[in-house]
């Protein structure tokens, strides 16, 4: 059983991720944010479920698509947007952007667009708290695409290898830009089959459900650190508008119109609303004072990333070798 409290934390968070972004893709016309961006609207459980509980000592990584692993681990909205606006109260002091968010004192350790890439420095970070002897979980958010990298099947080899505790999440959306899943990997492909392969205990779970993802979640995380031993998660969802920007793009058809309506029946935000307030635990009074005190409190983070400076030429330069 999930108490009432949770149950509207839950929501509440997800709500966090789904307004943040809505707000960035309404003004990302105003030219201010001049990164690219790439959106998870639709894609708010996954995060939110895996993410839910974990201490600031535990750390998250990421790739691309990061804005919801950062949100639900806790990371500072302020400066989220300073990072999108280029300006020096930024969490990557404006040198990154929106592709290369961090932030250290939550334990979101990172975020990096090379697709692959950040599953090594995830599993590298796991060993390092086994040297250490340190008890602390990592997790390793990644897309379908990321799996048909050499660097995940090393990754999951040697952490099967070195018994590291760490939880390596899959998030199948089924594209990659405009690549469907079918036409990228074999359709007798099944990802936790290879994670057992390696040695690696697995599961999946659907990706819009999110008191599923955060009561399982829970149990693997327990498994985990129990175990010392990593775990694979795989979870389907559906990301609502293009991979890169702020729009829709269905009417360029590379994803088929029945398989958007199913997806968009199952929004994982309109749903739980639903469920809520079918339990009572919710009303349409509370659900709006929700959702307008996320958005004041973004309306006022907004306005401090715009009013920031941009960094000197001399931080410019701070980072790049001579
Ligand atoms: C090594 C590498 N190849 C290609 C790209 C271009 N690229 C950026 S995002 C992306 C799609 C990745 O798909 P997936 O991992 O499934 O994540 P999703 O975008 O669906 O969240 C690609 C191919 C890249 N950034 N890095």
């Amino acid at each position: 059983m999930i108490s009432k409290k949770i149950q509207i934390k839950l929501l509440e968070e997800m709500l966090k991720i789904r307004l943040t972004e809505e707000m960035i893709a309404k003004k990302y016309y105003e030219q201010k944010m001049r990164c690219p961006i790439h959106l998870s609207i639709g894609q708010e459980a996954t995060a939110t479920g895996v993410c839910f509980g974990l201490k600031d000592s535990d750390k998250v990584f990421s790739a691309h698509r990061s804005h919801a692993h950062y949100i639900a681990k806790g990371g500072s909205i302020k400066s989220l947007l300073s990072e999108l606006h280029g300006k020096i109260s930024g969490c990557a002091k404006g040198l990154g952007g929106s592709m290369h968010l961090l932030d250290l004192n939550k334990g979101f350790s990172g975020a990096v667009p090379i697709v692959g890439s950040s599953i090594p420095i995830a599993t590298g970070t796991a060993w390092a708290n086994k040297l250490k002897k340190l008890n602390d979980l990592v997790i390793i958010f990644l897309g379908d695409g990321a799996t048909e990298e050499g660097v995940f099947f090393e990754s999951l080899d040697f952490a099967s290898l070195k018994k590291l505790k760490i939880l390596f999440v899959c998030e199948n959306n089924f594209f990659s830009v405009y690549s469907p899943i079918d036409k990228r990997q074999s359709k007798k492909r099944n990802l936790c089959k290879i994670a057992n392969s390696l040695g690696i205990k697995s599961t999946f779970i659907d990706g819009n459900d999110i008191e599923n993802i955060y009561l399982k979640t829970k149990q693997i995380k327990k498994y985990i650190k129990k175990n010392s031993e990593p775990f694979f998660l795989l979870l389907n969802t559906f990301r609502y508008i293009e991979h890169c920007g702020p729009n829709n793009d269905d009417h360029l058809k590379y994803r088929n119109i029945n398989t958007i309506k199913f997806w968009e029946k199952k929004c994982p935000i309109v749903n739980y609303q639903k469920k809520l307030i079918k339990r009572k635990i919710l009303d349409h009074k509370k659900l709006t004072k929700l959702k307008k005190k996320i958005f004041n409190t973004l309306i006022k983070s907004f306005k401090y990333a715009e009013e920031q400076n941009f960094p000197t030429k001399k931080i410019l330069n701070e980072f790049i070798d001579a």
